[in-house]
């Protein structure tokens, strides 16, 4: 699982998550919530999944914005987990 993804892997799994684009390696979506506590609700919800595949978000909150950037800091790049991660991310936004 701590195998890096190579740049066609990226490229691929990029066209399955419109949401998400590369930045320096990372990979990085920002979601605007309708409140603060629909913000920090949704990171509690992430952060139980995180803690269940052990895959940890770098993100930050700013009031109702959530800023999110993932990477595998094991294999020093993108891993499969990252995208499992990302996917539990975006399924989480929409509940
Ligand atoms: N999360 C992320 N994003 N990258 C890692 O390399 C990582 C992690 N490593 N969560 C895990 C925990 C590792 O430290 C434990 C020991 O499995």
């Amino acid at each position: 699982m701590t195998v890096k993804l190579t740049e066609l892997e990226i490229e691929t799994a990029l066209k399955q998550l419109p949401e998400w684009e590369l930045q320096e390696g990372k990979l990085c979506r920002v979601i605007e919530f309708s409140d603060f506590i629909s913000a920090f609700s949704f990171m509690t919800r992430v952060a139980m999944r995180a803690e269940k595949i052990d895959h940890h978000p770098e993100w930050s909150n700013v009031y109702k914005t959530v800023s999110i950037a993932l990477t595998t800091h094991d294999a020093g790049g993108l891993t499969a987990k990252d995208l499992a991660l990302a996917n539990a991310i975006n399924s989480e936004s929409l509940r």
